[in-house]
């Protein structure tokens, strides 16, 4: 029996992993999902993966794992004949870590929402804002490869095949200027030239297929009230910020934490993220006891302290910012 990987090739995040699979010599039972057709959001995917998110790894046990991030780096920790990929040294695997980072939280967002905006919302030119935050992702791959062969240092790793995914996508609608970016575009052609990149280009050419409706993230609430002049807060922000909630729910189902039994760094991330929304949309008790259940436990935890102190001073902030403070006024807008 092969572990199972949930994934289409338009995907970056599943051409991601399958560049890993591949690297490390694992063969793969892969799955095609058709996200038109809605088949990540069947009642049997969410069961599996409440985020309905591709790539979604299964291994043969039956543990499962999404996000491309998580799933490449269990399989070379658990699958990979050496470490080289994504080394044990500490300070090697955290520079790693903060590039794949990168990728999840500030590439990944904006080729998707750029993505579907011309793929799907008829939006036929890109602006000169859409070359500025290309240029922004494309210049901070530049200094990274700053004196480095490759993107987390002097060794090839799954950093490499996170970005490689999304930065070529990105590259197909905003190309990298070579005589600004000259680094990006000699790495991308090395890269192009490893054969376990060959799942990349058929993925590229199945780019179209990229398709799916992105959780607004707490960042971009918080922009928009802070520094966008938005004072007061609708339906869709209470939407988005809903959707997020329930994918913690569910996270919680069963859970203590929200990664499994034992509290995990993944609790501190969410808590910080999560603590700081409900101050924009609160977390309706009714619709996510399992939330409000584990913010409350969380905010016990002596380390957690910075939080509140963090949470005071953007709670002001907020405040001051949004007309209304209080989450029963929004209702009433
Ligand atoms: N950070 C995630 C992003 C995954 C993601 O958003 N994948 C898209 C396909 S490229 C998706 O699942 N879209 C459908 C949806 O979000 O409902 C990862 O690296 O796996």
């Amino acid at each position: 029996m092969l572990p199972r990987l949930y994934m289409f090739h338009g995907s970056p995040p599943a051409r991601a992993v399958l560049i890993t699979a591949r690297a490390i010599g694992l063969d793969l039972n892969k799955i095609e999902i058709n996200v038109m057709k809605g088949e990540h959001l069947k009642p049997e995917y969410l069961r599996m993966n409440p985020q309905h998110t591709i790539p979604t790894f299964v291994d043969t046990c039956g543990f499962v794992l999404w996000d491309s991030h998580s799933i490449m780096t269990y399989l070379v920790s658990k699958y990979a004949k050496n470490d080289k990929l994504y080394p044990e040294e500490l300070k090697k695997r955290a520079t790693i870590n903060q590039r794949l980072f990168f990728e999840a939280s500030v590439v990944y967002p904006y080729l998707r929402k750029t993505s579907l905006s011309v793929l799907f919302k008829g939006k036929n030119s890109l602006d000169q804002e859409d070359r500025k935050a290309a240029n922004e992702c494309y210049g901070f791959l530049e200094s990274f490869l700053d004196g480095r062969e490759w993107v987390a240092g002097e060794n090839l790793s799954i950093a490499d095949y996170s970005l490689l995914a999304s930065i070529s996508t990105l590259n197909l609608l905003i190309s990298v200027d070579e005589g600004m970016f000259p680094r990006v575009i000699a790495w991308l052609k090395k890269c192009e030239e490893l054969p376990e990149c060959e799942d990349n280009k058929k993925g590229l050419q199945e780019m179209s297929l990229l398709v799916q409706t992105k959780l607004k993230v707490v960042t971009e609430s918080m922009l928009s009230v802070l520094f966008k002049g938005k004072n007061s807060l609708d339906q869709e922000d209470r939407n988005a910020a809903n959707k997020c909630y329930g994918f913690l729910e569910s996270f919680l189902d069963g859970r203590e934490w929200v990664a499994g039994e034992n509290l995990s760094i993944a609790d501190y991330s969410l808590l910080a993220s999560i603590s700081t929304l409900n101050l924009l949309i609160s977390v309706d008790e009714e619709m996510f006891p399992r939330v409000i259940a584990w913010l409350k436990k969380c905010e016990e935890l002596p380390e957690c302290e910075d939080n509140k102190k963090g949470l005071q001073e953007m709670s002001l902030l907020v405040q001051t910012k949004l007309k209304v403070v209080t989450e029963s006024m929004v209702n009433h807008i």
